[in-house]
C-alpha cells in the first residue's frame, strides 16, 4: 500500500506500549506511527492509535502477535533497537507475519489489522459481514433504505419529522434514484435551516468542544458578569468554515473573522476586523487566536501549553493527555520556563507538547494587552519568570514538520490527515450516533478521503456522502 506523503508518523505512542522495552517511559514513540504508515486506513488508525493490547497482554509481556513479530524485526541487531531501527524494521516484519494466524482464531494478521479486530487475541474476530447472514432475511436490516434516510435527514438537519403528506409525496416518486436525488434536494434546504446553521443549532453543537465557552466570562450579546472575550466570533468562523461552499480549513487558517446576522436564515459574513477581537491580520490563524481562545486557553500563562493541546485535541482529534498524537522532537523539551518537564514521567508528551507550545509564544491571554499578538511578549510581560524563559523560540513543530510561527502551524494542521479525519469524525458521531465502528471502517475511510480530494474540503458535500452511507442509512 502506498504511504500518504504527508505524514509518515501520525499516531504516535511511547515505544514502549508498542513494543515493551523494558525502558522508562522516556522511550521515544515511533511504533504506532510505524504501524500506521503500514496499514494508513486500519481501523486502529483512524482518528485513534493502535492500543497496547496489539501487541502486549500487558506491556512489557507480548501476545501472540507481539511475540511473533519479534524475531522478524531486524533479526541480528542487538536488543532493544533504538527508535530508528524499530520503525525501519516494523513494515517487514508486520509483512512477514501477515499471512500467519497468531492467534488461531482462522483470520489471518493482515486481515484482522484491516477488518479492526485484535491478531492477537482469539476472541476478537473480524466482523462477520455487515449485512450478510441475518437470521431474519424478511428484514431489510443493513440495507440502505431511502424511506428511512428521508425521514432521520429531515429530524437532524431540519429537526422536523416528514408529515403524511411529505411522505406519501415522498413515496411516489418510485425509483430509488429518484427518492436519492430529492434527499439530496432536502438536505441542501435543511442545511440552511437555523436549526442546522443558526445561534446553538446543530453546527454550534459540534463546536461545543472546541470552544468550551463560559457564560459567566462572555462579552457582547448574551454576557456574563465579568465579559472578557466573547466567543459568538468562535461559533460564527466555526459555522462559516462549516457552510457553503467554504473550506473547513478556514477554521484554523482564516485571517478574517465571521459575523453572523439575521435569522431563517442565519448568515454569516466575512469581515476585515471585528470591535471584539485584537490580533492583526498577520498574525492571526482562525480560532486559535481568536479573543476567546487567548482568554480562556492562554490566560496568565507564559508558555501557552495549554491552548497548544487544546488546537490539538478540538481540531485534530488528538489528546496529549491520552498519550495520541505524540511525535518527540529530538532534544525537548527544553524546560525553558523550568517546570520541571524533564521528569522521565512528564517528558514523553512533552517532547511532542512543548514544541506544539512554542508557536503560541508571543500570544497574550489575559493581563497587560490582552488578547493580541505582542513581539517580545515572553521578554516584556514576564521579566520576573526564569532567566531561561525568554530563549523560548517563536519556532516550534508540528506533527514532525517544523514551522516557524501558528499560522504555519495551522497550515500542517489543516493540512494533515488528522484534521480530515477528526472533520468527519465530528460529524460521524452527530449523525450516526458513535465513532466509526470496525464495521463501517471502509465507508469512513472513503468519506474523509472524498471530503480532502473530490470535495476540497467543503462539509456540505461530505454530509450528502455521509447521508448516502450504509452506516447512516440503513436502520
Ligand atoms: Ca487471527
Ligand atoms: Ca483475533
Amino acid at each position: 500500500m502506498p504511504l500518504p506523503p504527508t505524514s509518515p508518523s501520525r499516531w504516535l505512542l511511547p515505544g514502549l506500549l508498542l513494543l515493551g522495552f523494558s525502558t522508562p517511559a522516556v522511550a521515544m514513540p515511533t511504533g504506532p506511527g510505524a504501524f500506521c504508515a503500514e496499514y494508513p486506513t486500519a481501523p486502529a488508525c483512524q482518528g485513534t492509535q493502535p492500543a497496547c493490547t496489539y501487541c502486549h497482554v500487558a506491556p512489557p509481556q507480548r501476545n501472540g502477535f507481539g511475540a511473533a513479530l519479534e524475531p522478524h524485526l531486524a533479526p541480528g541487531k542487538p536488543r532493544p533497537l533504538s527508535d530508528a531501527d524499530f520503525a525501519a524494521a516494523l513494515p517487514a516484519a508486520l509483512r512477514a507475519i501477515a499471512t500467519a494466524d497468531t492467534d488461531g482464531d482462522g483470520a489471518p494478521n493482515q486481515f484482522e489489522v484491516e477488518q479492526g479486530s485484535l491478531p492477537g487475541d482469539a476472541t476478537s474476530v473480524p466482523p462477520s459481514g455487515v449485512c450478510g447472514g441475518g437470521e431474519n432475511p424478511q428484514f431489510k436490516v443493513c440495507q440502505y433504505d431511502p424511506r428511512f434516510v428521508y425521514r432521520r435527514m429531515l429530524s437532524d438537519f431540519c429537526g422536523t419529522s416528514p408529515t403524511y403528506a411529505q411522505v406519501a409525496t415522498f413515496l411516489e416518486l418510485g425509483s430509488e434514484d429518484k427518492q436519492r436525488a430529492f434527499i439530496d434536494q432536502e438536505l441542501d434546504r435543511c442545511l440552511q435551516s437555523d436549526f442546522w446553521r443558526g445561534k446553538h443549532g446543530q453546527l454550534w453543537k459540534v463546536a461545543h468542544p472546541k470552544i468550551r465557552p463560559v457564560g459567566s466570562v462572555k462579552s457582547g450579546e448574551d454576557g456574563g458578569i465579568i465579559p472578557l472575550a466573547d466567543y459568538y466570533d468562535d461559533y460564527a468562523l466555526f459555522a462559516w468554515s462549516q457552510t457553503d461552499d467554504h473550506d473547513a480549513r478556514d477554521v484554523l487558517t482564516a485571517s478574517f473573522f465571521v459575523k453572523r446576522s439575521g435569522t431563517s436564515p442565519t448568515t454569516y459574513t466575512a469581515a476585515n476586523t471585528l470591535s471584539s477581537q485584537f490580533v492583526e491580520a498577520s498574525r492571526r490563524a482562525g480560532n486559535m487566536t481568536s479573543a476567546w481562545t487567548l482568554t480562556s486557553f492562554v490566560m496568565f500563562t507564559a508558555l501557552p501549553r495549554n491552548a497548544a493541546s487544546q488546537m490539538y485535541r478540538a481540531y485534530l482529534g488528538l489528546d496529549i493527555a491520552k498519550q495520541e498524537g505524540l511525535h518527540s522532537v529530538p532534544n525537548e523539551p527544553r524546560d525553558y520556563d523550568a517546570k520541571g518537564v524533564q521528569a522521565p514521567q512528564c517528558a514523553a508528551c512533552h517532547a511532542t507538547l512543548d514544541p506544539l507550545s512554542y508557536p503560541y509564544r508571543n500570544y497574550n491571554g489575559l493581563g497587560g494587552l490582552p488578547n493580541r499578538y505582542i513581539p517580545n511578549r515572553l521578554e516584556l510581560l514576564f521579566p520576573n519568570e526564569v532567566a531561561t524563559l525568554k530563549n523560548t523560540p517563536e519556532q516550534g513543530v508540528i506533527l514532525g514538520q517544523p514551522v516557524n510561527n501558528l499560522m504555519e502551524w495551522a497550515r500542517v494542521a489543516a493540512n494533515s490527515d488528522a484534521f480530515a479525519i477528526s472533520t468527519v469524525t465530528d460529524y460521524w458521531k452527530l449523525l450516526v450516533g458513535h465513532a466509526p465502528s470496525p464495521e463501517e471502517n471502509e465507508e469512513f475511510v472513503r468519506t474523509w478521503q472524498a471530503f480532502r480530494t473530490t470535495h476540497a474540503y467543503r462539509v456540505q458535500k461530505m454530509l450528502h456522502d455521509l447521508i448516502r452511507t450504509e452506516a447512516y442509512g440503513a436502520p
